[in-house]
């Protein structure tokens, strides 16, 4: 007996398996499947049964996948997919489909948001696309079942051979969401712990809090949220903080949000909450440049905010002012000095390889990035995803062999005019060689052994696999491609 109630939400490895395990890339950054555990919550609070298989964090993943289909007899089988990871989730469709055929597969995450129409028409795995926020489409799909989706807005499925494409979808209100579902991540919080060197305590984990971008980058896609800001208020922040400590203990959170000090009122109000209830965690944020001042880091640095991160992408101001709004290098320098001057630890987020990079702008890069007061930088192969606004003219700039499973900024799919892709490997590995060469480097590393001890237990206990990551001159990036 099929069981309508019931769907599996898969993350797939988007990896090759072979390759995977011998990855320090991934053994330094498992991130649990937000999405999935917020369509999860979201689901089970309107009756329905769900199980979340994180195929990318639990190396049994696959096989559990199968079991569940023969045991359970779900009638729907949902896919959390980046570009880097569709193919894996169409191949799990397909193996699904051999053991289940009547089961329904529903694709969601930002390269199918991205790529719509396009991937029911070149994957038949594919029953259904849902278009950006997922929660209340998925929910109605699974209440009114798939005969009716076409009333579904948000959709795109099958009539036939026609394809279908629902109304538009408005967007929720995200306080009236419940907390993601993480106890149904297996592991969590342990199997999800942040990149060596980024956290104090442990155990440590991620959260989102915010949704949509209004700044329009080059090389980002919002195909999922839009360019509107929408957040969670102090008040559901904190009460989500205070569930993260007393369920599952944690001590330290990793946000994730695009721009957490956008809204600066709601920063200050959660901060001087956790000062007047101290919860005994800590936590790191990404913030763009122009959203911080003195006085807010300050509270957030009083708040327990240990590390944030800035998108400084390239420090070649001409290259820059072609990708970005607000190009300013020495706003950015002196905002970095804000930041160590309230005591937070700085991480500067570069990219490699954009439309117009030269030998001369990666020189400048490393020259301003080596002058600035940063703790640790991640360098991204840049790669030009769907539904970026360079993706549709990328040809003009260079050569983009775009080949999904390799698009995950941790290869130089896309090599500028100019260049060859040895030389920028070359470029890549003399960057993070220099900048391990630096003494101060070291030196911040000395004193992560009192910062954050766990980080050092885990670096030797995986000595082995960075050894073999540093004799490969570090090509890969240690954090596996951009934070971002
Ligand atoms: C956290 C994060 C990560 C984490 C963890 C990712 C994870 N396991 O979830 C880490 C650091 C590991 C990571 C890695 C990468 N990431 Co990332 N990441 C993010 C980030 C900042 C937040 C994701 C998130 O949790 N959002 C909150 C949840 C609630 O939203 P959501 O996941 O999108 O899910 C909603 C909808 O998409 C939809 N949905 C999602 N899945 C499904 C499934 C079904 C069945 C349905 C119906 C709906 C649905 O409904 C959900 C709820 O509304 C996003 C940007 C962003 N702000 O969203 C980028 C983003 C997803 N990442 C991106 C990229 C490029 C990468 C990397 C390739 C490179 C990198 N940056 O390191 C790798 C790829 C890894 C891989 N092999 O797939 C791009 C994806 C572009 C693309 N087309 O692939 C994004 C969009 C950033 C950007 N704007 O460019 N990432």
């Amino acid at each position: 007996m099929r069981n309508d109630r019931l769907i599996l939400l898969v993350h797939p490895l988007g990896y090759h398996a072979a390759r995977a395990d011998a990855d320090i890339a991934r053994k330094a950054n498992v991130m649990p499947p937000l999405g999935l555990a917020a369509l999860a919550a979201y689901l089970l609070r309107a009756g329905f049964d769900c199980r979340i298989i994180d195929i990318n964090a639990d190396p049994a993943g696959e096989r559990r996948l199968l079991e569940l289909l023969r045991s359970e007899r779900p009638a729907w089988l949902g896919f959390s997919c980046t570009t880097a990871s569709f193919l894996d989730g169409v191949r799990l469709a397909r193996l699904a489909r051999r053991e289940l055929p009547a089961v329904r597969t529903v694709f969601g995450g930002a390269h199918v948001s991205a790529l719509q129409e396009q991937v029911l028409r070149d994957y038949p795995e594919v029953d259904f696309v849902v278009v950006g926020e997922g929660e209340a489409t998925l929910l109605e799909l699974l209440e009114v079942g798939a005969d009716q989706a076409e009333q579904v807005p948000g959709l795109i499925g099958r009539r036939g051979k026609e394809i279908f494409r629902t109304a538009s979808r408005s967007l929720l209100e995200l306080d009236d969401l419940p907390f993601p579902a993480y106890e149904r991540l297996a592991g969590y919080p342990q199997r999800y712990q942040l990149p060596i060197f980024n956290y104090p305590t442990t155990p440590n984990s991620s959260c989102i809090s915010s949704r949509g971008c209004p700044y329009a980058c080059s090389y980002c896609d919002r195909s999922v949220f839009g360019r509107s800001f929408r957040f969670n208020s102090a008040e559901y922040l904190y009460q989500h903080l205070a569930y993260l400590r007393e369920r599952f203990g944690l001590r330290h959170v990793n946000f994730y949000d695009d721009q957490f000090t956008f809204q600066r009122q709601r920063v200050v109000d959660l901060c001087q909450k956790l000062l007047d209830k101290p919860l005994g965690m800590t936590f790191n944020c990404a913030v763009r440049a122009e959203h911080i001042d003195p006085e807010l880091l300050r509270l957030m640095k009083a708040a327990g905010c240990w590390m944030t991160s800035l998108g400084i992408e390239t420090g070649d101001p001409e290259l820059l002012a072609q990708h970005r709004q607000n190009p300013d290098l020495d706003m950015m320098a002196s905002k970095l000095h804000q930041i160590k001057a309230a005591g937070i630890r700085t991480k500067g987020l570069l990219m490699m390889g954009l439309p117009g990079e030269s030998e001369t702008s990666i020189r400048r890069s490393m020259e301003y990035v080596f002058s600035l007061p940063i703790d640790d930088f991640n360098l991204a192969k840049f790669t030009p995803f769907p539904g970026t606004p360079l993706y549709e003219q990328v040809g003009e700039h260079g050569e983009f062999d775009e080949d999904w499973e390799k698009m995950d900024c941790m290869h130089f799919q896309f090599v500028p005019k100019g260049f060859t892709r040895v030389r920028l490997e070359e470029l890549f590995t003399l960057f993070y060689k220099s900048h391990f060469q630096r003494p101060k480097v070291w030196f911040g590393y000395l004193t992560m052994l009192w910062r954050s001890p766990d980080s050092w237990r885990r670096f030797v206990a995986n000595l082995g696999s960075f050894l073999r990551f540093a004799r490969s001159g570090g090509r890969r990036g240690i954090e596996g491609g951009a934070d971002v």
